[in-house]
């Protein structure tokens, strides 16, 4: 490597970079409509476009997912703006690190796909108060939603500053950017009813406003039947084939086609099978569609707070086609890849033919598109349990339950959508094989408590009301913690409460409540899922004179859908009473409209100590001794090594209670291992990898790694215990394929070489990855033998599933043949990238009049360990 010179590699760059900044000033791009399909440039166009959401990857991970997105077939990437990253405080905005939307949107240009801009500015998304920043919900006089001004002057500033900032960056299409598609507001149709005519006028004030913001390209409204012209209505859900826009001049688009679904706290893990993707798919295009949006392409991971709620979990997977961590979900990614082929390969045709349909009984229908001497075809069976077999143009064709046959010349099938001919990845974790083993094994915490005697011994707050504070309007969400405090003077002569049996009563609006009384720890208590008002009773003892009553109020992400969803109260909204029973005399004594004291936020966080150790409070971390395990509100810290290579690092919290987790001072999200979910919800082996995975394990961004020492800091609700805590690392531990006969059989390690050929067998063989046995019947070749000489030390090969590749299979019958394989995996090659540092000695990034994210992402660079840091071989070096 070091052996390129810098000369030869300058000079190819900086034709790479003289081009590009050629095309970018060349290329405005028109984006219009008709009524069949989005015209880029005055050409009828088929848009497949996924969902990535930048604040829940890292900038190092999105030149990776987008390009493992472009190779999966798609034309455009599609992301939210999510109001509350960027102005967490009124007028106070950010936009770096994982916020930098316009780095984002240069990334997806790089790469040389189109965005799609939904500014919301409500996002939904399972994102925290649905992107609205908390700050907008205390504004006095606000209603959100809704034909209210001072909403709707909040809800044009932010819009109009993102329109502006990308306005600046040339981004929009007839600047020559990459965005073809803009939206505003998100799934208001859905419960605009409860709005009434101030809903009707506020959906109309923001058609206007959108228009007025001359963006040059379309705007689109989903789930709005109603949306205004010139608003494209397009739909979001499982399946859009029904759907018809509201005007006839508007193309059918389907801009969230849910590849899988979120997980919840306590909720079963989701799955979607690969097939009923590509079957939703494939009957959208059969029925017209022409641009349809993954949701989600790329998952992701909700870090820090961001997640909403309430109890939306910190991983957001979605079992979509690019795995949480940015590893292609097989067979889905694959499959879904070979179906996009297909439908970009009869644009043409599905476009500008005449179509027509006919209904075959039994829920089948054929559907040619027809164009001069052009026609392709589509067979869909909707019948979910019963195979069709149809003669068609002289042709018998077997369609498989559930499933679309796409025939690109009407006459022989390309793809059906319930046969996988993709490759199946299991993913394997692997222990932290950091240089250290022992390290690994046992990592050395150091811990201190929360110091919480101050609120519960002498409820001292930081500020007081004669009543009971909803939790959004006492925090603005500064942090999930509250403390509510209050004191009780008891006279002992007040014989009531000697003589009856006390108790604590709380009425909470959620989600978690810690109880103290006088220094002691009553016991806490949590919405099971569903329920998120709840009475928390505990049987008390009073003292006399002073007592001390001190709540902990703690929010699992706000909630972010429903009508008037922000309306949701959080937090202790009362009544707060002290019931005392004697025989069948109740006495009722309510505390909530006495003084109540409050305070926000953990005193860990606003001291710091915990990420610096030039902090005063740095050298109250204890170790040694007996480590406290099973206690609530308590501090952990240890440090590790990163571990080597280049797979994703996940953080095994098996053990721990309830809190959030801190990588070098970053958050890694929320944890809450203790609650364990239900059975996971998949039923077919694919998923096996996936089970406890979500609850137990948190994504550690390679990014926020170093590589000398990093430390893990862990907030500790409930109680646990970390020295079950450890590092993996997530791969391809095996990988399986499955092609049928006339297709071809492709598989790819992902940078790593195949090993050995465990299974192939050419036929009818049985049973699942990690499991296969040979069937009734097979080729009269070695298919294994074969196998070998093609794949055996390559990162990827295909072979071609015939006969004549594999041999004759007579005794099969009338079978469709398939060929099934399990591939080992090898190693990583030893040397597959170094890392280089940018010396700050050499000012490229004014040599070259680039940023230097434009460098990196020009040069098509696979940043593993960091934001500035380079990596692979096949690239420039600066020395
Ligand atoms: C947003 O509001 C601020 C005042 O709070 C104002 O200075 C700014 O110009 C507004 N921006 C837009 C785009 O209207
Ligand atoms: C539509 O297809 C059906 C069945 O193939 C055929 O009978 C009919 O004539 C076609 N209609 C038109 C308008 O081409
Ligand atoms: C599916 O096929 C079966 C068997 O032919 C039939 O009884 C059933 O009504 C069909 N269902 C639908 C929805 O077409
Ligand atoms: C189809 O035929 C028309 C006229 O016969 C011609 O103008 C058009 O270009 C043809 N379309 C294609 C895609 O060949
Ligand atoms: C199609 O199937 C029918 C009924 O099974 C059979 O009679 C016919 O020969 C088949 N046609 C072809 C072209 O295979
Ligand atoms: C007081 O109430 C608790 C819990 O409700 C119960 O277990 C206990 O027996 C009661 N004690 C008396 C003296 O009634
Ligand atoms: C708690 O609050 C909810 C909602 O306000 C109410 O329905 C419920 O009756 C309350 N419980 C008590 C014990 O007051
Ligand atoms: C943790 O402590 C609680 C009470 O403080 C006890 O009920 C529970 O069994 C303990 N759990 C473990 C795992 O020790
Ligand atoms: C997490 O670690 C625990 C304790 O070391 C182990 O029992 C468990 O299997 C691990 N979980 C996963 C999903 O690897
Ligand atoms: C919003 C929306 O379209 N939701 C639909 C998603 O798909 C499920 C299952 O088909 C429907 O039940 C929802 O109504």
């Amino acid at each position: 490597m070091t052996s390129l010179s810098w000369k030869s590699s300058t000079l190819s760059f900086f034709l790479i970079v003289i081009a590009l900044c050629f095309l970018h000033e060349a290329l405005a791009v028109q984006v219009s409509h008709d009524g069949r399909a989005l015209l880029i440039n005055g050409e009828r166009r088929i848009i497949l476009s996924g969902s990535i959401h930048y604040p829940r990857s890292t900038p190092a991970m999105w030149p990776e997912l987008i390009k493992k997105a472009k190779e999966g077939g798609l034309d455009a990437i599609e992301t939210y703006v999510f109001w509350n990253a960027h102005e967490p405080v009124r007028r106070k905005y950010d936009f770096s690190g994982r916020n930098d939307l316009i780095r984002f949107l240069k990334t997806i240009q790089d790469a040389g796909l189109y965005a799609v801009l939904r500014i919301g500015p409500y996002a939904c998304a399972e994102w925290n108060y649905g992107g609205f920043p908390v700050w907008l919900h205390n504004l006095p006089g606000i209603e959100l939603r809704t034909y209210n001004k001072v909403f709707m002057d909040e809800m044009q500033n932010f819009t109009t500053l993102i329109v502006d900032m990308v306005k600046k960056e040339k981004l929009f299409a007839p600047q020559g950017g990459n965005i073809i598609l803009a939206q505003i507001e998100n799934e208001y149709g859905n419960v605009m009813g409860p709005y009434g005519d101030a809903g009707k006028a506020y959906l109309n004030w923001c058609a206007n406003m959108a228009v007025s913001q001359n963006v040059g390209i379309p705007w689109i409204m989903c789930q709005q039947n109603d949306a205004p012209q010139p608003m494209i209505n397009t739909c979001n859900g499982w399946y859009c084939h029904d759907f018809t826009p509201n005007n006839p001049n508007s193309p059918k688009m389907w801009t969230e086609n849910w590849t899988g679904w979120f997980k919840n706290w306590g909720g079963k893990l989701p799955h979607r099978t690969a097939e009923d993707v590509a079957y939703a798919v494939a009957r959208f295009f059969q029925t017209g569609g022409i641009f349809q949006n993954y949701y989600m392409y790329h998952g992701g991971t909700n870090f820090g707070r961001t997640a909403g709620g309430p109890y939306i979990a910190t991983s957001y997977d979605y079992d979509a086609p690019l795995d949480e961590y940015g590893n292609l979900n097989q067979p889905k990614w694959g499959h879904l890849k070979q179906l996009h082929a297909v439908l970009h390969s009869m644009e043409k045709v599905l476009t500008h033919g005449d179509v027509n349909s006919t209904n075959m009984g039994n829920s089948v229908t054929v559907t040619s598109y027809k164009l001069n001497a052009t026609s392709s075809c589509y067979i869909s069976n909707a019948n979910s349990t019963n195979d069709a077999t149809i003669t068609f143009q002289g042709r018998n064709f077997t369609i498989p339950a559930w499933s679309v046959s796409i025939l690109p010349d009407c006459q022989t099938e390309a793809y059906n959508t319930a046969k996988v001919n993709a490759q199946t990845s299991i993913m394997v974790k692997k222990l932290n094989k950091a240089e250290d083993e022992e390290e690994a094994k046992s990592l050395k915490w150091s811990w201190r408590p929360e110091h919480i005697s101050q609120f519960i011994k002498e409820g001292k707050g930081q500020s007081a009301e004669n009543f009971l504070l909803e939790q959004k309007a006492a925090t603005n969400d500064a942090s999930d913690y509250l403390w509510y405090m209050m004191s009780l003077k008891f006279d002992e002569d007040e014989s009531i409460w000697k003589t009856h049996n006390i108790s604590l009563s709380v009425n909470t609006s959620g989600h978690v409540l810690h109880a103290f009384i006088n220094g002691h720890e009553l016991g806490y208590s949590y919405a099971q899922n569903g329920a998120f008002i709840y009475d928390f009773v505990k049987q008390i003892h009073l003292k006399k004179g002073r007592n001390v009553i001190a709540l902990l109020s703690v929010t699992v992400g706000l909630k972010n859908y429903g009508a008037h969803f922000d309306m949701t109260p959080v937090g202790i909204t009362g009544p707060v009473q002290l019931i005392g029973i004697k025989g069948d005399e109740t006495v009722i004594k309510d505390l909530s409209l006495h003084t109540w004291k409050y305070r926000t936020g953990l005193q860990g966080l606003d001291r710091e100590f915990l990420f610096s150790e030039w902090s005063p409070y740095a050298s109250r971390w204890r170790s040694g001794g007996d480590m406290p395990t099973n206690t609530t509100m308590t501090w952990y810290k240890t440090t590790f090594k990163a571990p080597l290579g280049t797979d994703p690092v996940v953080v095994n919290l098996s053990g721990m209670g309830k809190g959030e987790a801190w990588i070098n001072g970053m958050s890694i999200g929320r944890y809450w291992p203790s609650f364990v979910a239900d059975e996971d919800g998949c039923t077919t082996d694919p998923c096996d990898y996936r089970g406890e995975y979500s609850d137990r394990k948190y994504h550690v961004p390679r990014s926020f790694l170093r590589d000398d020492e990093n430390t893990l800091v862990l907030f500790e609700e409930l109680g646990g215990n970390p020295s079950h805590v450890n590092f993996q690392t997530i791969s391809v531990g095996r990988a399986c394929a499955n092609a049928y006969e006339g297709n071809t059989l492709e598989l790819s390690c992902e940078g790593r070489s195949i090993s050995a050929i465990k299974f192939a067998s050419f036929g009818d063989p049985q049973g699942t990855c990690g499991a296969f046995v040979e069937g009734s019947c097979k080729g009269d070749k070695d298919a294994v033998d074969i196998l070998s000489k093609e794949c055996v030390g390559q990162e990827t090969c295909s072979v071609e599933v015939s006969e004549s590749t594999l041999g004759v299979a007579s005794s099969c019958g009338d079978k469709t043949k398939r060929f099934a394989v399990e591939i080992c995996m090898g190693e990583y090659p030893k040397h597959n990238y170094h890392q280089w540092y940018l010396k700050s000695s050499l000012d490229t990034k004014s040599l070259l009049g680039l940023s230097l994210t434009r460098l990196m992402a020009l040069s098509s660079l696979s940043m593993p360990n960091g934001d500035n840091r380079m990596g692979r071989e096949d690239l420039v070096y600066f020395d």
